[in-house]
């Protein structure tokens, strides 16, 4: 298929100016692999640092010696390279442009030195109210400029930040805060989408009423509709009223390369989110050179990432690589379809945004409405166009780029993830042919390989698991508070590698396509959501006796959610339990957990020895009964018999 498939050549006009041809790519990619200690060594050089790294590379990925250090004797601060050093040549250009919820609200335009002196007076305020360099802050904030200060200002004083989605409910917030121990919750009174709040506060409140999140000394609260909340004296505090009066001057933090600048909790096939520990230097370089090489970043380019600060994308390509860049970056509180489904388009030309990054899950929604909300917008000022979070399906990069581009900006299609801190698998714009579906070629100094079940390594034209042999800057250093957790997850499976956790197929031309999850993860609209969290939010439900959860293939969202549900003795099913159950998920994780089908099941399919097969409930979820596969090392055949008659009938 991918052999066959067309390919969009490198556009001449865009290779003309850009940043990196293809020759460069060839030549600097192997100098990458070949001399990784040289090349790294002169990415390092553009971060202003306090003291310069003279150790580029220090990696083992063998267990009995095992380190991931970079630039180890190198110190900055992240902060200074995203505020201070733009301030000389940037100081008046906009840093952020914010564009709220209801395009009736005015837009803002945020110079670098007003978003320096904000950053400045927060972490004064932090310091004041007894944040230390290494204390974790929880951010739990709507798309505001406010979290990208708050952001900035953690890394200022070197507080570790955890950003928690506002997306998610307080049972969330509380295993996040609970998890690092945070000192501090920054929030605000409620958040915009559409035309509905979020009860930030409100949802802090009740998260650290909850058992062991009792680490939060001081809860600071940004006024954002003014609605009325309570506010617990002396925890809370608002957050205007802290930052005024402080000065305009924060001293920095010196930071070392391998100091802790952030936690973001991300799901896994087992167990609880765990708490992905990303560095200072080795991410900070990283974030900003890929931001830079992939999105081909040029002075007046308008940037407009829609990721969240809530999920990694926002992290390295809202905040810290565009910032780090002195580039402008869109930060934008709403949904893509209210008021209606133009808005995207609509604010593109409103900002005059050149480079947009967005999830393949909105570039479907918007699909769908045809093509005359795009059409009735100019978009002419659009450059290039990225993707992230999900594999895209050709027909909707072909939509991209034929209505959104019209035809004339590359798509990139940047595969990575929260563990890698940054872009690993990308077509550069000026150097890589595109092929639809395909997120193409590696990155610099990025060695992914494809190894079989058995971790045979797959030469060629094959598909296998996606592991990578080599270390890169940006690379995760730890699970928060349980490295063991770490090195077992990620290097034990393969040894020697880097487990993704993806499935791939390289094509003849060396070019991957990233075919989806291969463990116990479900991508929905590219937000992780783990099947363990999923159940044991539906077992804490006192009806239920067990429950099995796995994903299937959805228009829209890429994956659902399919939930089986056995009730404990006596209960039984109907709609208002149906009801509850979808509410009871809701609540306990958030609504991106929502089940989308909740399957009655008097039994589930388990092996002799107790264990769920999953792969059966998986193909009944997606009405294939005809390719179950091996069942004969089922307990009990009949339970599977029933569920597909069930299934059917639905
Ligand atoms: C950045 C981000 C990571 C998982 C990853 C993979 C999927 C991300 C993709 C992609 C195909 C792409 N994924 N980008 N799959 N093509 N361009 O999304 O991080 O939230 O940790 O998710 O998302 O399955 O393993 P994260």
């Amino acid at each position: 298929m991918s052999e066959a498939a067309p390919v969009y050549p490198v556009d001449a006009r865009f290779a003309a100016q850009a940043r990196i041809t293809r020759d460069d790519y060839e030549r600097l990619y192997a100098e990458s692999v070949e001399q990784p200690d040289a090349f790294w060594g002169r990415v390092a050089q553009r971060l202003d640092w306090m003291r310069p790294p003279t150790q580029v590379k220090d990696v083992s990925y063998d267990l009995a010696d095992f380190r991931i250090r970079w630039y180890a004797d190198g110190e900055l601060n992240a902060s200074v390279n995203c505020l201070d050093r733009q301030l000389e040549t940037r100081g008046d250009k906009a840093a952020l442009i914010f564009e709220p919820d209801d395009p009736a609200t005015p837009a803002q335009r945020i110079s670098y030195r007003e978003l320096h002196e904000r950053v400045c007076r927060l972490g004064n305020a932090l310091r004041n109210l007894g944040i230390c360099k290494g204390d974790r802050v929880t951010i739990y904030l709507p798309m505001i400029p406010d979290a990208v200060v708050a952001m900035l200002a953690c890394a200022r004083i070197g507080a570790v930040h955890s950003v928690v989605f506002g997306g998610f409910a307080p049972q969330s917030i509380a295993d996040r805060v609970k998890d690092c121990g945070s000192k501090l919750v920054i929030t605000a009174d409620e958040g915009l989408r559409g035309t509905k709040r979020v009860p930030l506060k409100a949802n802090v409140d009740a998260a650290l009423k909850m058992p062991g999140a009792n680490s939060v000394e001081t809860v600071l609260v940004v006024r954002h509709t003014g609605a009325a909340i309570d506010m617990q004296m002396p925890r809370d505090r608002w957050f205007d009223a802290v930052v005024a009066g402080q000065s305009a001057q924060c001293e920095p933090e010196r930071m070392n390369a391998e100091d802790p600048l952030f936690i973001l909790y991300t799901s896994g096939s087992t167990g609880k989110p765990k708490g992905v520990l990303h560095t200072t230097g080795g991410y900070l370089a990283y974030a900003s050179y890929t931001h830079e090489c992939v999105f081909d970043l040029r002075e007046d380019d308008v940037y407009w990432c829609t990721a969240d600060v809530g999920w990694v994308t926002g992290h390295s390509y809202g905040v810290y690589g565009p910032l780090a860049n002195g580039a402008t970056s869109l930060i934008f509180e709403g949904v893509p379809n209210y008021p209606d489904v133009s808005r995207f388009w609509q604010v593109i030309d409103k900002h005059q945004v050149t480079l947009f990054y967005t999830a393949p899950t909105a570039i479907r929604a918007l699909m769908r409405e045809g093509e005359a909300p795009v059409k009735s917008t100019s978009r002419a000022s659009l450059r290039l166009l990225g993707t992230v979070g999900e594999p895209i399906n050709p027909e909707a990069w072909r939509w991209y780029f034929d209505v959104v581009g019209d035809g004339r900006c590359p798509v990139v299609d940047t595969w990575w993830q929260t563990e890698t801190g940054g872009i690993l698998i990308t077509p550069l714009p000026g150097a890589t042919d595109l092929k639809p579906g395909s997120a193409t070629k590696p990155f610099f100094g990025v060695r992914p390989a494809l190894v079989d079940t058995n971790g045979q390594l797959l030469e060629g034209a094959a598909e296998g698991n996606l592991v990578l042999l080599d270390s890169w800057p940006g690379q995760m250093r730890s699970v928060y508070g349980d490295h063991q957790r770490f090195i077992d997850t990620y290097f034990r499976t393969y040894p020697g590698t880097y487990f993704t956790g993806d499935g791939c197929r390289r094509d003849a031309d060396g070019y991957y396509w990233i075919t989806g999850r291969v463990d116990d993860v479900i991508n929905v609209s590219g937000h992780r959501i783990g099947t363990a969290e999923v159940e044991s939010a539906l077992v804490s439900h006192p009806k239920v006796a067990e429950a099995a959860v796995v994903g299937f293939p959805h228009d829209l969202k890429g994956q659902g959610i399919y939930a089986y549900v056995t009730l404990v003795a006596g209960e039984s099913p109907g709609d208002e339990l149906h009801r509850d159950l979808v509410a009871h998920v809701r609540k306990e994780i958030g609504p991106i957990a929502t089940p989308d089908h909740l399957q009655w099941a008097p039994g589930l399919p388990k092996t002799r020895s107790g264990k769920i097969m999953r792969r059966i409930l998986r193909k009944i979820a997606e009405d294939a009964p005809d390719q179950l596969g091996d069942t004969s090392t089922l307990a009990d055949p009949s339970v599977v018999e029933s569920l597909v008659r069930e299934r059917r009938g639905r």
